[in-house]
């Protein structure tokens, strides 16, 4: 049965899982998920995953959540070229690293659900806009939908968003050795970020790796790389 991804071109989530199968050259069955349509709350998908998120993986039909771990699994199962560090220190960075960066996601939904996704959402009436919320699984999210679409978000709260995630390259300046992140090795760290560093070169802060050296070069060698271009970061807005 091999790999399932169930994924949205523009998530930064499905990215990074997309990012690391194509580095371990895995073939998959890809599903887009339109998370404008909210397709991630449809019966259908939340059967598959009752979080109502992308992505959503699955192997040999056994379903998986959360990109990190999605590709701490892939990792372990398809063990070439290898992407976590045999250190068991350097993996206990990454691994925190990581989770650092899943916890700056809030950040990224400030400015990512301005597009398509609230656009939608705000030309719904009353009732069916809490008719779409009632499917929303979780709190946080009820609360990120009704911001998005009916109270968006000030110029002052998108700059405290952005003031995080700029605080994220200001770590990555003083981490950045050889190639990647974590050991001077590219690997799951640097796949982890990767969609972060793309949204903020594209649309939250162009000019901010003209300042960071360091993040600079790391950013143009991960955009060379082969799976780079395959594993589609096509621009968000447009
Ligand atoms: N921590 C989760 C985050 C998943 C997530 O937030 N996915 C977003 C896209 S990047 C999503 O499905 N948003 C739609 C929604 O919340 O309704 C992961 O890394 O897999």
């Amino acid at each position: 049965m091999g790999i399932v991804l169930y994924h949205s071109p523009k998530s930064s989530a499905s990215r990074r899982v997309r990012l690391c199968l194509e580095e371990k050259g895995i073939a998959y069955e890809g599903h887009v998920i339109d998370l404008s349509a909210q397709e991630q709350h449809s019966e259908a998908y939340l059967k598959i995953n009752p979080l109502g998120v992308v992505p959503c993986m699955l192997h040999d039909g056994r379903p998986l959540h959360e990109s990190s771990v999605m590709c701490e699994y892939i990792d372990a199962v398809f063990p070439e070229p290898p992407l976590c560090p045999e250190d068991p220190y350097d993996l206990a960075v990454m691994r925190n690293w990581i989770r650092y960066v899943d916890g700056l996601i809030t950040n990224l939904i400030r400015f990512n659900w301005r597009h398509g996704m609230a656009a939608k959402a705000a030309k719904m009436s009353e009732a069916e806009f809490e008719a779409m919320l009632k499917n929303v699984p979780s709190e946080e999210r009820k609360e990120a939908w009704r911001r998005a679409a009916r109270n968006p978000y000030t110029e002052t709260e998108l700059d405290e968003a952005r003031g995080n995630l700029l605080a994220m390259l200001d770590r990555m300046e003083g981490m950045i050795a050889g190639d990647g992140l974590i050991g001077g090795r590219y690997g799951l760290a640097d796949i982890a970020t990767a969609p972060f560093v793309r949204r903020i070169e594209e649309e939250i802060a162009p000019d901010a790796l003209l300042s960071r050296p360091k993040c600079a070069g790391w950013w143009a060698a991960l955009t060379a790389r082969p799976a780079y271009a395959r594993a589609g970061f096509d621009p968000f807005v447009g």
